[in-house]
């Protein structure tokens, strides 16, 4: 049983506060994939207030590149602070975690597409690491570097690894419909289209509507949900909402 698991940069960063752990919120998180004891887990954390703020500073985005070796050391400096805080959460919970740095390992094709070899993530799986990745910059061809999200990553990580079940563990308890309430199951884009504003037109909504239609052609069970919730995704159990096309 292969298990991709997702930590939201909101909820292991206090977002506000510029590269703050938030170390009580951690620990707790850390401890539940601790107690969980899986087989085969892949982790892989968001920026938050490590890596965002350094990406927006120096103009790079998933879509917006520099040629700018400073702005990768700053980016990618940031991020690789904040994994050794996750990594080290994880290892004073008893999980084998070992950090995976993204930028030193793929890159992205001048049309934005993402190669990353998951060979090594098996490899790590079969001695009985548990590989914990981020959000990083990327080179581009032709762009200098860009941003790759978390998501993005556990998507094609999943994907690769054939992962049975996903968890992305955010700040909100799942996908909110209109009246703000947990959608227990999305199986079509259409389903949940009004409630996320039908587009990618602002950056809340438009992650979100991103996230669910990645989801969608995933392939296996993808379940969003809050902290509060972690445990019981691990334990096997239907958690926030769950989507699968
Ligand atoms: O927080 C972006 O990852 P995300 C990471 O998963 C950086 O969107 C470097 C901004």
């Amino acid at each position: 049983m292969t298990v991709v698991v997702k930590l939201g940069g909101s909820v292991v960063t206090e977002k506000d506060q510029p590269e703050t752990v938030a170390a009580d919120r951690l620990a707790d998180l850390a401890g539940a994939l601790g107690d969980a004891n899986l087989d085969d887990l892949v982790v892989v954390h968001g920026g938050g207030s490590f890596g965002h703020p350094h990406a927006a500073e120096h103009g790079i985005s998933s879509s917006e590149g520099k040629r700018d070796a400073a702005a990768v050391r700053d980016v990618a400096g940031a991020m690789a602070e904040l994994n050794t805080a996750v990594v080290g959460a994880l290892a004073d919970a008893g999980v084998p975690a070992v950090p995976v740095h993204p930028f030193s390992v793929g890159y992205r094709t001048a049309d934005g597409d993402l190669r990353f070899p998951t060979d090594q993530l098996a490899a790590m799986l079969d001695e009985g690491f548990v590989p914990v990745l981020h959000g990083d910059v990327l080179t581009q061809v032709g762009a200098g570097a860009t941003i790759v999200s978390g998501d993005e990553l556990v998507t094609h990580v999943a994907s690769e690894l054939n992962a049975d079940r996903v968890g992305l563990c955010s700040t909100v308890p799942g996908v909110l419909d209109e009246s703000g309430d947990v959608v227990r199951e999305i199986t079509d884009y259409e389903d949940v289209a009004a409630a996320l504003g039908g587009s990618d037109a602002t950056d809340v909504t438009g992650g979100m509507a991103a996230k669910v239609r990645a989801l969608l052609a995933l392939g296996a069970p993808a379940f969003v949900f809050g902290p509060d919730a972690l445990s019981a995704f691990l334990a096997g159990e239907d958690a926030g909402t769950r989507i699968e096309g």
